[in-house]
């Protein structure tokens, strides 16, 4: 039978389920990444689940996020995750060397391999044929540790490329396009995979900017076949060895997706499905306003996609740049692993050189990768930038997480990175766009949004940056795992003193009482409930990170969100959060789990819960539910008291409804009404949340 190339790589790793979309899959996990901001967590259970060394082929741990080092607390993150690396063996990426999946892709992605990241953007190596995923460090750690990574089996989402791109129009317009048709909402458990003629003519890194935002759908990961653009870059890093052609059987078939969506609401996504995708089928309006839609495959013709943007504030608020043009623009910043490539930046420099920056912008340009700021500051393009006067940034995460160059108040910043979540640049009411690095770079010189194909008319022409033939290919700032492990077992391992012993999960038992400790609404992500920015440098000290979740909710001279769920715990009772749709969306960050349960919280209810945050709800004993009715999310308010119960109104035990009930009944006492949640859990999940969390299951013996 033909298979799709998901399918393939997964039956390779495949080492429990089956690959029958729905049911739990495990799969071995070849590589493993993590980043500063998550790292440090995670490397503290992968000690706490008390295994010496990793058992992965490759793990690599990043520095690239908390950078800023105001107080002591970042560099005692790194002085921390350099020696554990060295401890257990893996590699460790030192500060200024990049970008965790910039570098990644360069130096370690192969085609055909897994890897597990604790990063949201992980699967910005599924640019080269591999399928990368992101994950919460519990995981991560787990994997490290030899364990199986478990993941809903796929439905594979297939994304046929047709034609060639015109000049001025890149990547990120194609992953901005999918955006349009599958949106931010109710993609969970798919995969995409990129196939058709058009993605010959895509290099390694305008797939990987593809794969990276692929993020931002909600999906498990996306993939591009491997190839001769793959060898090509293989070949130019240094590493043609790695090479493997990968690509689906002809015919494979892709799976029919459908969507839940609402007839009015979401008309323009509707419209988009059309004319995007084959063999649509749309069912008629229900009594509440939502509609089934379901079609075959997304079709995008390269050669028809213009310059698009997602407008403030989320990732798929896609808008044409043409149809912005003449807003002003106060800051452009081309970088984040999205778009900080070689590429990226020679064509932004390339475009500018010779010329000034607009005088009501400032530009901001962080590269990829030490690998990609050397080859600029040899070939000139760095100059180009200086004369142009553009603010050359750190090879790091940096704006992209509100560390640094947050916008002035009522001004638009175009950006080439992955999120525009309200006030993620770290200025409330922020204007932020996310456009390729064309569009930001022609905003840079116009002083306003510019449909960058017009910058032809300026008798500009567009630069076709190529793949360069070999990359400066320079190792020495990554330390190599220590071969003797007897030598490397007995290595010191650095602790400062804001590196605090992530606290454990326990059980729960007996009656669940809970108090509706918050209600927020739709499309919450994990930086509303677990900020970053300047906020992040507390990652390795929960007690006092955990002060500030759900802090922008917080009200001045009212009790905190902590202080309330804390004293909840303390009249005996758990703290439950009440969401609407897509809860926890955007980061990996185990945070925004892993926090709330040191405060009390055991249950959250919402309409829906994003993927990596499901998980990481269930990795620290918190208990996911799902309104059966979303209606009856309206008729919970914060300060209820809710309690499970059983058929007639009896109390029932907690670990009951954990063991197995698919649906439990909750009386709102407060209210004096009862209405039903969805228990969704894979068996194994079960499990891990009857021991109260992951690292118990692990530390217990469980698989
Ligand atoms: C992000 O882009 O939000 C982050 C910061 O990279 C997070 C990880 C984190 O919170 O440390 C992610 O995407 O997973
Ligand atoms: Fe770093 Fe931004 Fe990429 Fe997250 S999305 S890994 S913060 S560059």
């Amino acid at each position: 039978m033909s298979q799709t190339l998901t399918h393939k790589i997964l039956k390779n790793h495949l080492l429990s389920g089956e690959l029958v979309a729905g049911g739990e899959i495990g799969i071995r996990i070849d590589q493993t990444l993590t980043q500063d901001a998550t790292g440090t967590t995670a490397f503290l259970l992968f000690e706490a689940i008390g295994i010496p060394a990793v058992k992965t082929e490759v793990s690599v741990s990043y520095i690239d996020h908390n950078m800023a080092q105001f107080g002591p607390e970042n560099h005692n993150d790194h002085l921390y995750l350099q020696s554990i690396s060295t401890k257990v063996g893996a590699y460790h990426s030192r500060p200024g060397n990049g970008i965790c999946h910039q570098v990644h892709l360069e130096r370690f992605a192969r085609p055909g391999r897994t890897l597990l990241g604790s990063d949201s953007h992980t699967p910005t190596g599924g640019g080269m044929g591999m399928i990368a995923i992101g994950a919460g460090g519990l995981d991560v750690a787990v994997a490290m540790g030899g364990g199986a990574f478990y993941l809903p089996a796929p439905r594979v989402v297939g994304v046929e490329l047709r034609g060639n791109l015109s000049p001025w129009v890149s990547a990120k317009d194609i992953i901005l396009r999918l955006l349009s048709v599958l949106t931010t909402r109710g993609n969970v458990g798919g995969i995409v995979e990129y196939f058709g003629e058009g993605v010959a003519s895509l290099d390694v890194p305008a797939r990987a900017t593809c794969t990276n935002m692929g993020a931002e759908l909600g999906v498990t990961c996306s993939l591009f076949p491997s190839d001769d653009q793959t060898r090509r870059f293989l070949d130019a890093q240094g590493r043609g060895d790695h090479y493997q052609p990968l690509a689906a059987d002809a015919g494979a078939a892709y799976d029919r997706i459908t969507k839940k969506l609402h007839a009015e609401k979401d008309a323009a996504t509707i419209e988009n499905i059309k004319t995007f995708c084959t063999d649509v089928a749309v069912e008629p309006t229900a009594a509440d306003g939502m509609t089934k839609v379901s079609f075959g495959r997304v079709v995008i013709d390269l050669s028809q996609l213009e310059p698009l943007m997602a407008a403030p504030s989320s990732p798929d608020h896609i808008v044409t740049a043409a149809s912005q043009a003449g807003t002003r623009v106060n800051q452009v910043l081309i970088g984040s692993c999205t778009n900080s490539s070689y590429q990226d930046l020679m064509t932004a420099s390339a475009v500018l050189k010779g010329r000034t920056v607009h005088p009501g912008v400032e530009l901001g340009i962080s590269p990829g990768s030490r690998q990609v700021l050397e080859m600029l500051a040899r070939n000139g393009a760095l100059a180009d930038f200086v004369r142009a006067g553009a603010r050359i940034i750190e090879s790091a995460c940096g704006p992209c997480i509100g560390l640094g160059f947050s916008p002035a108040e009522g001004t638009v910043s175009l950006r080439t990175f992955n999120r525009n979540f309200p006030g993620r640049s770290g200025t409330t009411g922020d204007q932020v766009y996310l456009v390729s690095p064309e569009t930001a770079i022609a905003a840079a010189i116009t002083g306003e949004i510019t449909d960058a194909r017009e910058l032809a008319k300026r008798s500009i022409a567009y630069p076709s940056i190529t793949l360069p033939e070999r990359f400066d290919v320079d190792d020495s700032m990554i330390q190599k795992p220590i071969a003797d492990y007897d030598e490397a077992g007995h290595a010191e391992v650095v602790r400062g003193s804001s590196i605090v012993k992530p606290p454990r999960g326990e059980p729960m038992h007996g009656t669940f009482d809970g108090i509706v400790t918050i209600k927020v609404g739709d499309k919450i992500t994990t930086d509303h409930i677990m900020p970053a920015g300047a906020l992040m440098k507390y990652r390795s000290n929960v007690p006092e990170y955990a002060k500030y979740v759900f802090n922008p909710f917080n009200e001045e001279g009212q009790p905190t969100f902590a202080k309330r769920a804390q004293e909840a715990k303390a009249a005996g009772r758990y703290a439950v959060i009440v969401a609407g749709d897509s809860y926890g969306q955007g980061s990996s960050r185990e945070h925004a789990a892993l926090c709330p349960m040191y405060l009390g919280v055991r249950a959250v209810i919402a309409k829906a819960v994003e993927r990596i945050h499901q998980a990481n709800l269930v990795n620290f004993g918190i208990l996911p539910l799902t309104f059966a009715s979303p209606a009856d999310y309206d008729r919970v308010g914060p300060g209820d008291e809710l309690v499970l119960v059983g058929s007639e109104n009896e109390t029932i035990d907690v670990q009951d409804v954990i063991a197995s009930a698919q649906t439990v009944l909750v009386h709102n006492t407060t209210r004096g009404f009862i209405f039903v949640c969805n228990v969704t859990l894979a068996p194994r999940q079960r499990k891990i949340l009857a021991a109260g969390g992951l690292l118990n299951y692990t530390r217990e013996g469980g698989q």
